[in-house]
């Protein structure tokens, strides 16, 4: 595979107007990015969440910033504390921030000032149905994604649900910037294969860096 040949290496890859894959971007931030990554857990431990028609979902998801996504029976959000212990999000670790705000840029999407960080954590066979992020308050900020540890196929769709989606295989380290016209389409992941990755045994970890409000 092409793609084996380029392990190891970055690659700026041209997915769609206005999406862009930085092929393992986030590796030159690995240490300091786990360090702050297990700080975060600590402070707002990893959870899974209901959504409004009452199914838990397979993925569990914390946050850090002063905005976190939740959703419950009564809808998806953004809070400014989190409901499990009542506190203030975890602070964005400086890390985080200029992972993001350096990924955007290079993807042409200067002065991205986020202010929330969804944290996903997919265990085998977890999955994340196609839908579009359309809660955040700013539609013409990207969104920039980091995964870590094992490796997903991410399912890349149109701007209709029914539009079939591309599968893009992402990998420890890979940092997509979505933002322009690719901002509203659908996407979601298929279920985690099983496998071990020496970053992060047995799972993956996506942040997720939005302004939402
Ligand atoms: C394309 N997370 O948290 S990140 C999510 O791997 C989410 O955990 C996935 O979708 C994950 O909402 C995918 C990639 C992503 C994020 C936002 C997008 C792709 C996007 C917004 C618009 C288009
Ligand atoms: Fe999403």
């Amino acid at each position: 595979m092409i793609r084996d040949l380029f392990e190891g290496d970055e690659r700026d890859v041209h997915l769609a107007p206005g999406a862009m894959l930085l092929g393992g971007f986030a590796r030159r931030f690995e240490g300091p990015l786990l360090t702050a990554l297990q700080r975060v857990l600590e402070l707002a431990p990893l959870r899974q969440m209901v959504t409004p028609g009452g199914h838990r979902m397979s993925v569990a998801m914390t946050n850090c910033g002063t905005a976190g996504w939740v959703t419950d029976r009564t809808g998806y959000r953004y809070e400014r504390h989190d409901p499990q212990s009542g506190h203030p999000w975890p602070p964005m670790p400086a890390v985080f921030a200029d992972l993001a705000v350096q990924a955007a840029a290079r993807a042409g999407f200067d002065g991205f000032a986020p202010d929330a960080c969804l944290v996903n954590r997919y265990e085998p066979g977890a999955r994340l149905s196609l839908h579009q992020d359309k809660n955040e308050r700013d539609l013409e900020a990207p969104i920039v994604s980091v995964s870590l540890g094992l490796p997903a196929v991410f399912l890349f769709g149109g701007l209709r649900r029914p539009d079939t989606p591309h599968r893009v295989p992402l990998a420890h380290g890979d940092v997509v910037v979505w933002g322009g016209p690719a901002r509203l389409r659908y996407h979601g992941v298929l279920p985690l294969e099983e496998g071990y990755h020496p970053f992060m045994t047995g799972h993956r970890i996506n942040l997720t860096f939005r302004k939402a409000a």
